[in-house]
């Protein structure tokens, strides 16, 4: 007797009609040959999937160059499957159920002819974790067949677990012919399952990250108390030896990685990493928020990478283990066969490829790297890792921090007066558009604890699920804002950023530990000037003041922008949240 899982298989390539079918293990030696078949048989654009890099400089990597048109998470092409539209939110593009998939098995009929479709068995959390989900993502490529295996852990005991239960996750996956016209991400929150076709794109295509573990998993929670979120979670080692653990939601592109991963610049401080996208948090006995990585590995932004401002992503990513390493849509060195990007140590080769393949130099005028190029690598490479990472449990946080890219306006640290001025900080936080998605860079978006894309229900319902996750705490995380990217007249950031962003972290630390005092404003707690630890770094206490500062004319237009968008979401916007406006509002006037 075939078992569900089996039955489910066999009824998705009757539709999407494979040449082959291969049931992943997971092992290293079947990466090793996905990855072959990414070189020598399967073709993007009429190029291989893969191509070797240089083993010495960079053990166990792959080059990877996606479609042209295929670079970036689509969030147009993106839809939340509710029965009800208002369940999916104005937060959502919406689509019935019904109708979703009578367009995508149109879309999808024999979509796989003359390709194999990969099995790919996995779980999201730790197997022996009781808030570990159990999942299965078909895909017809190797790239995501790789990619999911560094990201998630894969491996054929998974299909044992599942045995003769109906009760997994499901992924079914096509790149299709890549035709943006036919690329559609959608989402079933209902039925624990996602269809993905037309792109091979990270958060398109590896159905385990931000289609289930953010925007189904968010649903999940809100129907059985936890929440899924779009954080880093991080333990900071202060000079005692106490770990003080953290989680940090930032939109894309917004610094989340290089937090996660930072080699701090204040001495006897020390990061360990647990994870630098997403987080699942559960109340715990002791009435404290206990917080997981579901996944195991990075798919981080490749421009801005190096040794001066993330070393340990870099020691991460010339790590060689069980796990291979994979370059997006980097530029390439022909004659080292190295994986380039702006912002690298190293100054471009004589000989250099664009991301797309063509010929490239300093002065061509374009970038070499696209700005949204990446890598996958294993978590386990890092050199921070956390000894807690494979906690079961998870980690106790003691602070939740809001951030976002605001060249204006947001103080570099703000805390929260209490959780519902906290949720109210969350909620009304906003931030310049990256190139993480296909849309304008830099415009200024309302993004509520940077899950705008990946709330996968009503937004409203969403705040109100925050506010009673509070009341259920007995000992709930302070919370805060932050903001490295303030810029000064001449556009350069006032804040030097990366390992230098301890300073604001310690005193985060300090004041969950009541070691400072802070200054109180109408937007929440400023600290001190003398506060914030400056010892061997070159910033003037007039641009200190300028980043500390809170200008009531220009948080006015905000919180008027702030309404009209919480507006939006009318009567599902809990009171809770109008009340904490007023009161800023009011004491702002
Ligand atoms: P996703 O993977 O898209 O969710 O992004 P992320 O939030 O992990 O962002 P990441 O750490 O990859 O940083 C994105 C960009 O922000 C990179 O170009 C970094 O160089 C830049 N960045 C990160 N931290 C800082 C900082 O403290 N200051 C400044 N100015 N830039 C930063
Ligand atoms: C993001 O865009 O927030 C990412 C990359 O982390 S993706 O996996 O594409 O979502
Ligand atoms: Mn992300």
């Amino acid at each position: 007797m075939a078992t569900p899982l089996e039955k489910w298989v066999e009824k998705q390539a009757e539709l999407t009609r494979p040449d082959r079918i291969h049931w992943c293990d997971g092992s290293e030696e079947e990466a090793r040959l996905i990855i072959q078949k990414g070189m020598e048989e399967e073709k993007i654009n009429g190029n291989p999937v893969f191509y070797p890099l240089n083993n010495e400089k960079w053990p166990n990597a792959y080059f990877h160059r996606s479609h042209p048109t295929d670079v970036a998470r689509t969030e147009h092409l993106t839809y939340v499957c509710h029965p009800e539209k208002e369940t999916a939110g104005p937060n959502n593009n919406w689509m019935h159920p019904e109708e979703a998939k009578k367009l995508l098995t149109r879309i999808s009929d024999g979509c796989m002819r003359g390709r194999t479709m990969y099995v790919l068995p996995y779980m999201m959390g730790h197997p022996d974790s009781r808030f570990a989900k159990a999942c299965v993502q078909l895909t017809d490529i190797s790239y995501v067949a790789a990619s999911m295996r560094i990201m998630t852990r894969m491996s054929k005991k998974v299909i044992e677990k599942i045995g003769n239960s109906e009760d997994f996750v499901k992924g079914l996956h096509s790149v299709g012919d890549f035709d943006p016209e036919k690329r559609f991400i959608m989402h079933f929150p209902d039925e624990n399952f996602v269809w993905s076709v037309g792109s091979g794109y990270g958060g398109n295509a590896l159905l385990g990250k931000k289609c289930f573990s953010l925007r189904i998993a968010s649903w999940l929670g809100y129907k059985e108390g936890w929440l899924a979120e779009h954080m880093v979670i991080m333990g900071v080692e202060d000079p005692d030896g106490e770990i003080t653990y953290i989680a940090v939601a930032m939109p894309s592109a917004c610094g989340k990685t290089n937090l996660a991963m930072m080699e701090p610049a204040l001495a006897g401080y020390k990061v360990w990493t647990l994870g630098d996208d997403i987080a699942w948090f559960h109340i715990g006995d002791d009435g404290r928020l206990y917080a997981i990585n579901p996944e195991i590995g990075f798919f981080g932004v490749a421009p801005g990478t190096s040794m001066r401002s993330n070393p340990n992503m870099m020691k991460t990513l010339r790590c060689n283990n069980f796990y291979p390493t994979l370059f997006t849509n980097t530029a390439l060195n022909l004659d080292s066969m190295e994986p380039w990007w702006e912002g690298i140590d190293e100054q471009p080769g004589k000989n250099m490829l664009d991301w797309q393949g063509n010929k490239w130099n300093l002065k061509s005028g374009t970038k070499a790297a696209h700005p949204n190029s990446r890598f996958t690598v294993s978590i386990y490479n890092a050199p921070t890792l956390s000894k807690e990472f494979d906690n079961p449990q998870g980690v106790p946080v003691s602070a939740i921090i809001f951030g976002g890219r605001r060249t204006q306006l947001i103080p570099l640290v703000t805390e929260a007066f209490d959780w519902n001025h906290g949720v109210f900080i969350g909620a009304r936080s906003g931030s310049e558009t990256t190139a993480a998605a296909i849309h304008q860079v830099g415009v200024l978006r309302r993004d509520p604890m940077a899950m705008l894309p990946f709330c996968g229900y009503n937004m409203g319902d969403y705040f109100n699920h925050w506010i009673s996750m509070g009341s259920k705490m007995k000992n709930p995380p302070k919370i805060f804002s932050v903001n490295w990217f303030r810029t000064d007249e001449n556009g350069k950031f006032i804040w030097p950023g990366f390992g230098e962003n301890i300073r604001v972290l310690k005193w985060i630390i300090d004041r969950v530990k009541n070691r400072v005092s802070g200054r109180e404003t109408s937007v929440g707690i400023l600290p001190h000037l003398k506060d914030i630890d400056l010892t061997g770094i070159d910033i003037s206490d007039e641009d200190l003041r300028k980043i500390l500062d809170v200008n009531i004319k220009e948080w006015k237009e905000e919180l008027e922008d702030v309404k009209k968008f919480f507006n939006s979401f009318g009567k599902r916007l809990p009171a809770e949240l109008w009340r904490e406006y007023d009161k800023v509002y009011r004491q702002a006037l």
